[in-house]
């Protein structure tokens, strides 16, 4: 049976995330309407849906989902950030994810946007569209889905494979509308720290899933084999590697080899 997101009752004019919610039974991509409302002007309201008909991951991904069992949402947000500081955007979000869900789940922040039980299966992952002008990040969408009631029973056998969901993890149902309220409380939250200059980093880096593991990262046109040994002060995935250390802004884990 679906449980109701009760979206009036969730907006709040006094915070920036959250000040309305605008709850879509069926939709394209929550990231295009948040960032459609964001043109508006209607900054912080949150685009929720039961079900996205294109919802997408990085790099041209599919995000699957069914109906009514999952959460995926976006906010539209301009918020004061150095082009270099934009990274920290995507780890508070990441961070706020990582709290509401902390009641059902312990999940880790794997670089640089999923969120991971502590044997690496991805229960949530955030898609963060930015746009910078003159060194500065001028909007951003954030979108998050996170998989809440899809059992991995129910899961295809390629998303089964890496993926597993809160109700699997805590073995209950999952209120998704109360979820839902505790992830614009920690979101704002966190936007307020992040706006005041309070660096994420710190949490981050305790919060970080790759630490010590073997990995391949492709970064632009490179392939790095290496094993994490953190994150830098900028953000970056550090890997130690046989020719050193490298840094890696922007790239993607192919691989992780996991301990027998
Ligand atoms: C992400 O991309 O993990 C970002 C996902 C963001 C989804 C939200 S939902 C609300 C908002 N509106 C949107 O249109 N998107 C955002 P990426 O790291 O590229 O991961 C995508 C890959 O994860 C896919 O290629 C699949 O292999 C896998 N995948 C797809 N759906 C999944 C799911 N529900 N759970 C776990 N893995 C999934």
């Amino acid at each position: 049976m679906r449980d109701a997101f009760r979206p009036v009752e969730l907006g709040d004019p006094q915070r920036t995330v959250g000040r309305r919610v605008e709850y879509h039974e069926r939709i394209g991509s929550t990231n295009d309407r948040a960032r459609e409302l964001l043109r508006e002007g209607e900054e912080g309201t949150v685009v929720v849906a039961d079900l996205q008909t294109a919802g997408r991951g990085r790099r041209g991904r599919a995000w699957e989902s069914p109906s009514g069992v999952n959460l995926m949402l976006s906010a539209g947000l301009r918020v004061a950030l150095a082009a270099d500081s934009a990274w920290q955007l995507g780890a508070s979000t990441a961070l706020a994810v990582r709290a509401a869900c902390a009641p059902h789940a312990e999940l880790q922040v794997k670089w640089p946007n999923d969120l991971v039980t502590r044997d690496g299966a991805k229960v949530a992952g955030l898609l963060l569209e930015t746009a910078l002008a003159d060194d500065r990040l001028v909007q951003a969408i954030v979108g998050i889905g996170i998989n809440v009631n899809w059992r991995r029973a129910e899961m295809s056998p390629e998303i089964a494979a890496r993926a597993t969901s809160l109700c699997d993890v805590a073995g209950v149902e999952i209120d998704r509308g109360v979820l839902l309220g505790r992830l614009l409380d920690e979101l704002d939250a966190e936007l307020l720290a992040l706006v005041r200059g309070n660096s994420p980093l710190a949490r981050l880096r305790a919060a970080s899933w790759l630490d010590g593991r073997p990995v391949r990262v492709t970064a632009e046109d490179d392939e790095v084999d290496g094993v994490v040994a953190g994150i830098g002060d900028d953000g970056a995935l550090v890997v130690e590697t046989d020719g050193g250390r490298r840094f890696v802004s922007y790239g993607e884990v192919v691989a992780v080899a996991l301990p027998a």
